[in-house]
C-alpha cells in the first residue's frame, strides 16, 4: 500500500523550505557533530496494542480500519517506519499476539525492516482457558498453584520471545489490594520476589528482565511492584539481567520522574522506558503533548547519564511507547508521539554541558536555568526531519499518512468496525 514515489514526490515539494529552515538552526546553534547520526540511530519500539483505538472502563470507539491479527499489527508498524524511519520494533503482548508460527512472523517483520523489541507478560487479565484466576493476584498470590501459573506463563512468553528474536520480557504486575488489611505487604513482597526469581532464572543469558512498576490501577490501596524503591529492591535480588522500567504515567502527581531516571541510571538499573504523557495519572496520553518540558528534562538526564557511563543511546536502553486512547487515529497518533521523543532526546543533545557544569559550581542558577531552556526553546524540528530524510523517511511523516488517505485504505481492506486486542 505503501507507494515510494509518493514519499519522493512528498519530499520533492517540501525540500527547499526543510532546507531553508535546517541551515537557519544551524547557523543560529552549535550543533554537535554526531547529533543526526545520533538522531538516525534511535529507534522506538511500537506496542502492538497502541495500534488501535484505547479503551477505557466506559468504552471504546474504533476508528475502523484496525489490525485484526499479528500480521496486519506488523504492517502498520512497518508502515510508520516507512514513513519515519523511527519505529524500527514492535513489542508484543501474550496471550494477545500469540503465534504458531514464529518463524513466518519473524520473516514478515524483516520485510518490513522491523525487530521485535520487549516482550510483554499478561497475568492481570484471565484468559478463556485459564485454570486459576488472577482476581487476587499473580506472582504475588497467597496460592502456590496461581503463582505457579503465573511463572509458567511469563516463561512461555519468553519462549515465544526467543523464536521471534527478542531480548528482553517486561513484567508489569497489576497485584496489590483493594483495601487496608488485605494483603500483609511484606509476604506479598516476598512471594513476589521468589516468583520473578523462577522467571530469572529461564531466561537466555543475553536478554534483560525489565521490571515496571505503578502506583496504582487496579488496585487502589496498594501495589505490590507500586514504585521505583520497589522495582528497584527486588531486580537488585533477581541479578544483573534485571532493571528497572520507567513508565511515564506510572507515578504520584508531581514526582520528580527526571531526578529518579538520573538514580537509577547511575545504579545501573535503569533499563527502559515506557513514553507516554499523562495530566492526572496512567492517562497513556500522547508522548509531548501535556508536558514536554519534562520529556526533555527525563532526556537531559539520559543524555548526561548515558554519556558519564559511556553507553550507546541507541542500544544501550529499551526506548518504547506505551499509549493508547479514545479520540485520535492511533497511527497518527504515534507517529507524533515517536516525534515528540525524538525533539525531546535533540534539544538534550543541544545542552551545552560544559558551561552547565561550569554555572553549577559557581552555583549562578540563573544561568544553569538558562542553558537548559535556551536548548528546550530551540526549534529543533528540522533536525529531526533531517536524520528522517537520510534515512529514507518523509519530511513530513503525518503530512504524508494524510495526502495518501492511509486511513481510508486501511478501512477499505479491513472494515469500517475491526477492533485490535489491547484495553
Ligand atoms: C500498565 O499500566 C502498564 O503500563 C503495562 O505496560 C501494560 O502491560 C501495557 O499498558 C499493556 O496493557
Ligand atoms: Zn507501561
Ligand atoms: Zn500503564
Ligand atoms: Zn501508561
Amino acid at each position: 500500500m505503501f507507494i515510494r514515489e509518493k514519499l519522493h514526490d512528498h519530499n520533492a515539494q517540501r525540500i527547499a523550505a526543510h532546507e531553508r529552515k535546517y541551515a537557519f538552526i544551524q547557523s543560529e546553534n552549535a550543533i554537535p557533530a554526531d547529533l543526526i547520526s545520533k538522531l538516525k540511530d534511535f529507534q522506538i519500539a511500537i506496542p502492538s496494542w497502541a495500534l488501535g483505538t484505547g479503551g477505557t472502563r466506559f468504552g471504546r470507539f474504533s476508528g475502523g480500519g484496525e489490525p485484526r491479527n499479528l500480521e496486519e499489527k506488523i504492517a502498520d508498524v512497518g508502515l510508520l517506519h516507512a514513513l519515519n524511519r523511527s519505529s524500527g520494533a514492535i513489542s508484543l503482548h501474550i496471550p494477545w499476539d500469540s503465534t504458531n508460527n514464529p518463524t513466518a512472523i519473524k520473516a514478515l517483520a524483516a520485510q518490513h525492516g522491523l525487530v521485535f523489541d520487549a516482550v510483554n507478560s499478561n497475568t492481570f487479565q484471565d484468559q478463556a482457558n485459564q485454570a486459576l484466576s488472577y482476581k487476587f493476584g499473580s506472582l504475588q498470590h497467597v496460592d502456590a498453584a496461581v503463582r505457579k501459573q503465573a511463572i509458567q506463563h511469563n516463561i512461555e512468553v519468553i519462549e515465544q520471545g526467543i523464536a521471534l528474536g527478542s531480548k528482553s520480557l517486561t513484567v508489569w504486575l497489576s497485584d496489590g489490594s483493594c483495601f487496608p488489611g488485605q494483603l500483609n505487604f511484606r509476604k506479598a513482597y516476598e512471594r513476589t520476589v521468589e516468583s520473578l526469581k523462577e522467571i530469572y532464572g529461564a531466561l537466555p543469558g543475553d536478554w534483560k528482565l525489565f521490571l515496571e512498576y505503578k502506583a496504582y490501577e487496579p488496585n487502589f490501596y496498594s501495589t505490590t511492584v507500586g514504585d521505583w524503591g520497589q522495582s528497584y529492591s527486588m531486580v537488585n535480588k533477581l541479578g544483573e539481567k534485571a532493571y528497572t522500567l520507567v513508565d511515564l504515567g506510572h507515578h504520584l502527581p508531581n514526582a520528580n520522574i527526571e531526578q529518579i531516571v538520573a538514580l537509577l541510571l547511575m545504579e545501573g538499573k535503569l533499563g527502559g522506558f515506557h513514553f507516554n504523557d499523562s495530566k492526572y495519572g496512567d492517562d497513556d496520553l500522547t508522548a509531548g503533548s501535556i508536558k514536554p518540558y519534562q520529556l526533555f528534562l527525563i532526556f537531559n538526564e539520559l543524555v548526561d547519564g548515558m554519556d558519564a557511563k559511556g553507553m550507546n543511546h541507541a542500544q544501550d536502553l529499551g526506548w518504547m511507547i506505551d499509549a493508547s486512547h479514545n479520540v485520535k487515529d492511533p497511527l497518527e497518533d504515534l507517529l507524533q508521539s515517536v516525534e515528540a521523543i525524538q525533539m525531546a532526546y535533540a534539544q538534550a543533545l543541544l545542552v551545552d554541558r560544559k558551561a552547565l557544569e561550569v554555572a553549577r559550581n559557581a552555583n549562578d542558577v540563573v544561568a544553569c536555568q538558562e542553558i537548559l531552556q535556551a536548548a528546550f526553546r530551540t526549534d529543533v524540528r528540522s533536525l529531526v526531519a533531517q536524520a528522517r530524510l537520510e534515512c529514507g523517511g518523509a519530511l513530513d511523516p503525518l503530512a504524508l499518512f494524510r495526502e495518501q488517505g492511509i486511513r481510508q485504505q486501511l478501512i477499505q481492506d479491513r472494515g469500517a468496525k475491526t477492533q485490535a486486542t489491547g484495553l
